[in-house]
């Protein structure tokens, strides 16, 4: 299956928590586009979503707990983050990329930060390349919000695939919240194209990670071997 994997299995890789350093933090869309237009082969992870979702705290659950800054205040992502990591039982030498992102419909910034905001992303969208992977994060207790339809609207343009992760399962406390978001994923699968895999998490609680970790993981993994 994995080129030069044969012995190892599937279930021993996971992501190496600990292992996603800090590369560099990007406000500048000019900045942005310089590093990614010297990086198109670059394997790897955005996590992107509404602000407050919980993006930076899934990070911390998944790699580490001191990768990303967490905030009660929405906003305190700013720019766009990247690190690097490995994975646990695989070739070390192998990095791949995450990216915190800002979140979006974050109504409270001026207008000049907004535009700026507005190239950040359009460049990292436009540029990215067809080896990340994108998770987009909603929070379960509001899924869908006009912002998140947006988001699709504008990525189905773009040759990308994306995993919705729904974050703050704990806060559903009656059986008859969960079953509803449950019943929103064949209306959501058939409205969003690009959206091949759908999760319900809790980063706070640790709730369901590992399944999105093994999701993941295959991702990168069938991602190197096919090219
Ligand atoms: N109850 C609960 N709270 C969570 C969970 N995940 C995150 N939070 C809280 O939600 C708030 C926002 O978390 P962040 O991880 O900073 O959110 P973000 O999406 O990165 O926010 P921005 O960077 O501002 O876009 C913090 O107060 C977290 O503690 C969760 O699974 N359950
Ligand atoms: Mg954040």
């Amino acid at each position: 299956m994995f080129s030069g994997l044969s012995s190892i299995p599937m279930k021993d890789i996971t992501i190496k928590k600990g292992s996603a350093t800090f590369i560099r933090g990007f406000d500048q869309p000019e900045k942005l586009f310089d590093w990614m237009d010297n990086k198109p082969d670059s394997i790897g992870i955005a996590f992107v979503g509404r602000s407050n979702v919980g993006k930076s705290s899934l990070i911390n659950s998944l790699f580490g707990q001191k990768t990303a800054k967490t905030s009660k205040t929405p906003g305190r992502t700013q720019q766009i983050n990247v690190f690097e990591f490995t994975l646990e039982k695989f070739d070390s030498e192998k990095k791949f990329y995450l990216y915190d992102l800002p979140g979006y419909g974050h109504a409270k910034v001026s207008r000049a930060m907004l535009k700026n905001w507005n190239m950040l992303m359009d460049t990292f969208f436009r540029y990215l390349n067809d080896r990340t992977l994108i998770v987009n994060i909603q929070d379960a207790r509001h899924p869908n919000q006009a912002s998140d339809q947006q988001f699709y609207s504008y990525l189905n343009a773009n040759n990308v695939e994306v995993y919705l992760a729904f974050n703050k399962i704990d806060k559903l406390k009656k059986q008859k919240e969960r079953s509803a978001l449950n019943k929103l994923k064949p209306q959501l699968f058939k409205e969003f194209k690009s959206v091949k895999q759908m999760f319900f998490v809790s980063a706070e609680k640790k709730d369901n990670l590992e399944a999105l970790n093994l999701s993941l993981v295959n991702y990168l993994l069938k991602t190197i071997d096919s090219f």
